[in-house]
């Protein structure tokens, strides 16, 4: 996640993107305002298309929600679960005619050559997963960690398409306040850049009215930090995260409350709903 190794944060970025024919642009089905917000300086204005990952994690009606958004924005949109390969079919399609469009608008004597497709975004969003359900096979590293793909690499996908796979565009220490917040709740900052009780009473703010489950796609703003600490303190002793004089430990139940969070133990919830304001 630091700047070595990712021609995508260095000076030189433009001349390197325009290597590239289109941009998948990766964002967090849970947080796509903020996965655009915090990536996109990285990006000049260059042929892309959002694909909305973690799909599973997320309200369906949300993210129908923001798709219809981009798609009225004129930005293609796509929705899939990339560990899995659970709506890829679209997106293959559309790239799929976005080549041969490309192909029939060349002088009919030129070679044919394999279309150049990057995959950018947050770290741990989803996009060497993307790569290898497009291949087909696991031929970029992928896994629950931020930080896992260092440098670039192209990867041959049949006689069609280049993909090329890239880290993740953050600074860790240039994000505060709701928008780190986000980003720590969903895994996109390593665990050592927050404290996991203040990112949990956050999360807890929006997700758990009072019981510490939500409603899929209500986020519920209303509760207060002293009423946040309670929900956390009951899930610590439902979880048995509790130190030897009977206190609950909130370092350990605040841990235990993000993993299940991310892993959609809650249910399915978005962060950011489309319409207030635009990414
Ligand atoms: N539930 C769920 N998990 C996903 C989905 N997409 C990816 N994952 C998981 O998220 C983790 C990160 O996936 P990667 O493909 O490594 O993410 P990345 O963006 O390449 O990460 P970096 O290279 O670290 O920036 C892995 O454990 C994946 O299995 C998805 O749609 N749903
Ligand atoms: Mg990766």
């Amino acid at each position: 996640m630091n700047r070595r190794g990712n021609p995508l944060m260095t000076p030189g970025r433009r001349a390197f993107l325009s290597l590239v024919d289109i941009i998948l642009f990766a964002l967090d089905a849970r947080i796509p305002r903020t996965s655009i917000r915090v990536a996109r300086k990285y990006l000049s204005p260059r042929k892309f298309v959002y694909v909305l990952t973690r799909t599973d994690l997320a309200d369906p009606a949300a993210t129908r929600g923001w798709i219809a958004a981009f798609e009225s924005d004129g930005k293609p949109a796509f929705g899939v679960q990339a560990n899995t390969g659970e709506g890829m079919k679209e997106l293959v399609a559309f790239l799929k005619s976005e080549r041969e469009r490309v192909n029939r608008s060349r002088p009919s004597c030129t070679l044919e050559r394999p279309l150049k497709l990057m995959v950018f975004g947050l770290p741990n969003v989803g996009k060497s997963s993307i790569i290898n359900r497009l291949v087909g096979r696991v031929r970029a590293p992928a896994g629950g960690k931020p930080g896992l793909t260092r440098g670039i690499h192209w990867i041959r996908w049949g006689e069609e398409f280049l993909l090329l796979d890239t880290p993740g565009v953050l600074e860790p220490g240039a994000v505060k306040g709701d928008t780190l917040m986000a980003l720590a709740a969903t895994g996109a900052v390593p665990e050592t850049r927050y404290d996991p009780v203040e990112v949990a009473l956050w999360l807890i703010e929006r997700v758990s009215p009072a019981t510490g489950h939500a409603e899929a796609g209500q986020p519920a703003p209303d509760l207060s930090p002293n009423s946040a600490l309670l929900v956390l303190e009951q899930f610590g002793r439902e979880t048995g995260q509790v130190k030897k004089g009977g206190e609950v430990d909130l370092t350990r139940a605040s841990q235990l409350y993000l993993a299940r969070f991310r892993k959609g133990g809650f249910g399915a919830i978005t962060l950011e709903l489309p319409g207030d304001g635009t990414p």
